[in-house]
């Protein structure tokens, strides 16, 4: 079944409040929607989060690269040829999530046309995961008010508390407060996009010893090779890799080298492939993982959780799955729903779930 054309559709939707963290801000969903049209009519759809920070894509960039160099080499290539359209995007390092977009969408197209949901396909080991909430900074009794807000209408009780501001006391401060206010039972940890150096990041979880954080992810920059060995030899919270291990190579390099203990796994710029390559590379090095959040809409959500709750591995953690929350609306027909803090599968075949067009022509800004 022959791809036909390749569609890169940039749309932009508000946010409610922004999310911040140390490396960025997001006010607008500004996400390209990628559509792969097969020949018999089928359309995979997917979402692109341009992450400008993290990876130097933008909307611009990802319809560019989609349009001039993805799309023209993999039309008329079948979806079932999956490995020769990776060929194709692999021969290109960076743009990751424009490259993961579509994969998924072609995964779309491939369930849509068995009537088998991607899930089941990619593994069907269970149909929903537990969710875990990012708390972006704010003043404390803003971010305690968001997490037990989380946790009284969607039942959340895993919050990832963002941190890497300076002077660290301000987010120890904040994981403090929210220690306090939610109490022993909910499962908190870190994530400080590299905010930090390698002493600021010891002396945090020093400060932090008595609060129970589970994981600890990206304090420091990946490139201060020795620090960040250092620091994760000297913590016994676990170190996520995150934005510095992506690719199958830099995990095994952050993990052979000692500077993680942990991997992120993001649908939203490994697609299902690569997140399966990623995954099982893991699963091979005997390192636990978890499903992280590229900040994505509900499209990106039902990937993360459609991939999540197809393994064993990588439905044991709360996977980060709500942040589409703080948005002010969104392209799906059907919203996906969180309640008694789980996220369950979209039943239907493909990811499961339907782009309303009346909100993609509102929300799309190339028209
Ligand atoms: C995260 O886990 O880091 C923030 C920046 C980014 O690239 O992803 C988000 C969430
Ligand atoms: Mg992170």
């Amino acid at each position: 079944m022959k791809i036909v054309a390749v569609e890169a559709i940039p749309f932009a939707v508000p946010y409610r409040k922004p999310l911040r963290f140390a490396s960025g801000e997001v006010h607008t969903a500004d996400h390209v929607l990628v559509r792969v049209h097969a020949e018999d009519g089928v359309v995979g759809v997917a979402e692109a989060p341009p992450r400008p920070y993290t990876y130097g894509e933008t909307q611009a960039s990802i319809r560019a690269v989609v349009d001039t160099v993805f799309a023209p080499e993999i039309v008329g290539l079948s979806v079932f040829e999956r490995e020769r359209i990776h060929a194709v995007l692999d021969r290109t390092i960076g743009n990751p999530t424009a490259k993961a977009a579509i994969d998924m969408a072609v995964w779309d197209v491939i369930g849509r046309r068995l009537g088998v949901g991607v899930s089941e396909l990619l593994g069907g080991y269970t149909d929903r995961m537990r969710v875990s909430h990012m708390v972006g900074f704010a003043p404390d009794d803003v971010m305690v008010a968001e997490a037990q807000r989380m946790r009284d209408e969607h039942g959340v009780t895993t919050f990832k508390v963002k941190v890497g501001r300076r002077p660290v006391a301000l987010d120890t401060g904040a994981c403090r407060a929210l220690r306090e206010a939610l109490g022993p039972d909910v499962e908190l940890y870190v994530d400080g996009n590299r905010g930090w150096t390698a002493s600021e990041a010891a002396r945090a979880l020093d400060e932090m010893a008595d609060l129970g954080l589970t994981l600890s992810e990206e304090l420091m920059p990946a490139d201060q090779v020795l620090g960040r060995r250092w620091l994760t030899a000297r913590t016994t919270v676990p170190t996520v890799a995150d934005e510095s291990a992506t690719r199958p190579g830099e995990v095994t390099r952050e993990l052979l080298d000692g500077a993680a203990t942990m991997i992120s796994i993001k649908t939203a710029r490994t697609g299902f492939t690569g997140s399966q390559r990623v995954l099982h590379l893991c699963e091979g090095l005997g390192t636990e993982v978890v499903m992280g959040n590229q900040i994505d809409g509900q499209l990106g959500t039902a990937c993360t959780v459609a991939f999540g709750a197809a393994h064993r591995h990588t439905s044991t953690r709360a996977g980060e799955l709500s942040n589409y929350l703080d948005m002010s609306d969104d392209l799906l027909t059907e919203p996906l729903r969180i309640s008694g803090g789980e996220l369950r599968v979209p039943g239907g075949p493909g990811i499961g779930v339907a782009v309303d067009p009346d909100k993609l022509a509102h929300y799309r800004t190339d028209t």
